[in-house]
């Protein structure tokens, strides 16, 4: 029996107040659609079917390299921040899995289990962390983990790589996210070749402690912490790392990873030509890894990368399936009611990409008639999708309005009398 956060006549009450709504838009656009010869239930359960998971560090609020402004109600631990992650999943049906980060959410894999189990709510990647030292860590990552020029430090980074494999075994998890913070900030101070040598030694020996059933994505970011050179920095070098590791290394696209105005959903069609894509972190930017809500700033730029998922499913390419994760902090907002929004917006690009009419992009393609090409992207963008979105909740059980019904239903005052106030703003991205 799943432990409801939120009460299910909560959620009844709620959505009583807009199923009549709903019914009437629902219909109203399955009419249009029908016109273009598109099922609209066909595409309910293709997005009821797309699932997003939730990152543990996302419950928190986040912070800037200034200052931190705790919310009310914060997650004390990995079990508070299970609960919040299951509101999630209870109110859009969208998020029915957890990425967990490594030792930030270290406890005792049998406990973390029970507790997802008990909420209903499955693992997915495992994320290590060699980006920052722990207590009790004999070497320090202040200049470098995998790649760094002491072997010893190599070999803890390593270590604690085959450590998240062994906790995300117990958890039912089957991917490891490397992401690190490797890099230089002056020239000279590090020999590029050298460096990624290292680099490749040490995640050969984590791709080998990799069960078969796994996956491995690297995750690339052209700055930040190091912001002269970084060691995994664009998509190029990470193509080269899944290359050179093997079939089991794949390319993790973290949207907010890219210089401003990179052609994202272009580096998307590369790597799922040549067989590397691994997944997502989704997010959004302006300037640079802004960790922003999903779909808040560039919601077309969105689409068009689910335009490039969505076209590699209509071909069938063989082995395609992305992992798709979000990557967020959020400072201004209660993170539940950003995880909420962002789910929905990404469910909302995948349902808009499924409504391209892709025969008749073809054509235009093929007659070079560009206007008539990038209007074909234009109509299924400029379609509101969400009675679809809403209509693929109320049927799995979750809520017509997810966020209005979360703020009626009071959680986050509850939580907050539960849960001491954090103290004090301590400066950092959680
Ligand atoms: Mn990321």
């Amino acid at each position: 029996m799943t432990d409801l956060k939120i009460a299910g006549d909560v959620i009844a009450a709620e959505n009583d107040k807009r199923t009549a709504a709903l019914t009437t838009d629902y219909t109203a656009l399955g009419e249009k659609l029908a016109r273009s010869n598109i099922d609209i239930e066909a595409v309910t359960r293709k997005v009821s079917e797309f699932f997003v998971a939730v990152p543990s560090w996302g419950v928190g609020t986040g912070g800037t390299r200034f200052a931190r402004f705790p919310g009310l109600g914060e997650p004390r631990h990995i079990f508070d921040k299970l609960e919040d992650c299951s509101v999630i999943q209870q109110l859009t049906r969208a998020t029915p899995t957890v990425s967990l980060h490594i030792p930030w959410d270290k406890a005792d894999p049998k406990e973390l289990k029970a507790k997802g189990d008990s909420l209903g709510l499955g693992f997915d990647a495992m994320n290590s962390n060699t980006f920052s030292d722990s207590a009790d860590q004999a070497h320090s990552y202040k200049y470098g983990s995998l790649s760094h020029v002491d072997a010893a430090t190599r070999a803890q980074a390593v270590e604690h790589n085959l450590e998240c494999i062994e906790i995300g075994n117990a958890l039912g998890s089957k991917a490891l996210t490397v992401w690190i913070g490797d890099g230089s900030n002056f020239p000279g101070q590090s020999n590029f070749t050298r460096q990624f040598e290292r680099y490749l030694d040490s995640m050969r020996t984590i791709y080998q402690a990799l069960p078969d059933d796994w996956r491995l994505f690297s995750e690339h970011k052209m700055y930040e912490p190091a912001f002269y050179s970084t060691v995994v920095q664009d998509w190029g070098t990470n193509y080269l790392i899944a290359q050179t590791l093997g079939d089991k290394a794949f390319c993790l696209v973290d949207l907010g990873h890219h210089a401003p105005n990179t052609n994202i959903e272009m580096i998307v069609a590369r790597l799922i030509q040549f067989g590397k894509l691994g997944g997502f972190h989704f997010n959004d930017s302006k300037y640079g890894d802004d960790d922003l809500d999903a779909g808040s700033v560039e919601p077309y730029r969105l689409f068009l990368v689910f335009n490039e998922l969505v076209d590699a499913e209509h071909r069938g390419v063989k082995g395609f399936h992305p992992a798709h994760m979000i990557d967020q902090s959020h400072n201004v907002t209660d993170p539940i009611e950003s995880l909420i929004a962002s789910a929905n917006e990404i469910r909302r690009a995948y349902a808009q990409a499924l409504l391209v009419d892709r025969a008749a992009l073809e054509g235009f393609q093929e007659e070079n008639d560009a206007l008539m090409a990038t209007e074909t992207l234009k109509r299924a963008y400029r379609t509101d999708v969400e009675p679809i979105l809403a209509e693929a909740r109320r049927r799995a059980g979750g809520a017509i309005d997810p966020i209005a019904t979360y703020r009626f239903s009071g959680y986050r005052a509850r939580v907050a009398s539960e849960r001491p106030a954090v103290k004090g703003g301590s400066g950092g991205i959680v």
